[in-house]
């Protein structure tokens, strides 16, 4: 991408997607963080249209405590507004950057950048979001959206690109991942999706690895949005995610991800999750994400 280009930020502060408070302050924190400067200092024009309104978890009736898709009405409701804001932007010929939130609201982003073209997505994550209603272990909607866009999901959520799947496996790739649940983990060896746990980047180097994913995800006629989970960065560097998984890829491990995802060129879109300030340390999380996203939109050390 160009870096005089025009990026627009979106907040979404949801958290009924996940299992605990907190997640709903990371669009705040990412923003104290510096993000809307940084971005203007490398070169783009930066327009942000603040957050959406969420309901707050205090405000509306708790699910039963066997609820297999927790808030579905709810966080359907956000996602489509979200969707429909998101490719109203894309018409528009801006790259959307949105903020969360829990992982759900990637249902509504990646959808409505991916209505009306064929894209490719990249998720970047510890957790591979590929439950449904049956394999889920929580009801945590946050533990779904990567099914849903590749199509098997609740059919209020599935559809929201205007065609099921809105986004074709084949172009799909998930990185990184190393906590999946035992159902989730027989969909994902049953499905085309490209999958490169942390086995493989030990094994191979992050770099070998996105270079495979960027291929996959760029096989897709028109771009890729890259969905970024924090929680896939090492609780040691990133203590402030929704869901901390030890084990994971160091600060340098994510930032090549970023540097090569910006050589390739191809991103359209992106959203950066899960982001808890209540569990972070002096705002580091929140921090990281903002020198991530400016990795991923070109910013280099020379
Ligand atoms: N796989 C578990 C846990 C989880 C997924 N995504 C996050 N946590 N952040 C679930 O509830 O589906
Ligand atoms: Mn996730
Ligand atoms: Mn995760």
């Amino acid at each position: 991408m160009k870096t005089d280009a025009t990026i627009t930020i979106i907040g979404v502060p949801l958290d009924l997607g996940a299992g605990r408070r907190g997640v709903d302050m990371g669009p705040s924190a990412i923003r104290y963080a510096g993000l809307s400067r940084r971005l203007a200092e490398l070169g783009y024009q930066v327009i942000d249209y603040g957050n959406l309104v969420t309901p707050m978890v205090e405000t509306i009736p708790l699910p039963p405590p066997d609820a297999r898709l927790r808030y579905l009405e709810p966080i359907t409701e956000v996602c489509e507004r979200l969707a429909d804001q998101v490719a109203k932007v894309v018409r528009q010929g801006i790259t959307p950057l949105i903020l969360g939130g829990d992982h759900s609201l990637t249902i509504g982003s990646a959808s409505g950048s991916a209505r009306g073209r064929r894209l490719g997505l990249l998720w970047i994550d510890a957790h591979a979001d590929f439950n449904d209603e049956h394999t889920t272990p929580s009801g945590n909607i946050h533990g779904m959206p990567l099914a849903v866009l590749t199509g098997r999901g609740h059919p209020r959520l599935t559809g929201l690109a205007g065609r099921v799947p809105a986004f074709d496996p084949a172009h799909v790739a998930l990185v990184a991942v190393r906590d999946l649940d035992p159902l989730e983990r027989e969909a994902l060896r049953a499905s085309p999706i490209s999958v490169f746990t942390m086995h493989d980047i030990d094994r191979r180097g992050m770099a070998a690895v996105m270079e495979q994913a960027l291929t996959v995800v760029t096989t897709a006629p028109d771009g890729f949005h890259l969905s970024f989970d924090l929680d896939v960065v090492d609780p040691r560097t990133a203590p402030g995610v929704g869901t901390p998984v030890s084990g994971g890829i160091s600060r340098r491990e994510a930032h090549l991800a970023m540097e090569l995802i910006a050589e390739r060129g191809a991103l359209q879109s992106l959203d950066v999750v899960e982001v808890n300030p209540i569990l972070d340390e002096r705002n580091a999380t929140a921090e990281l994400a903002v020198e991530l996203v400016l990795s991923a939109l070109g910013k280099r050390i020379l």
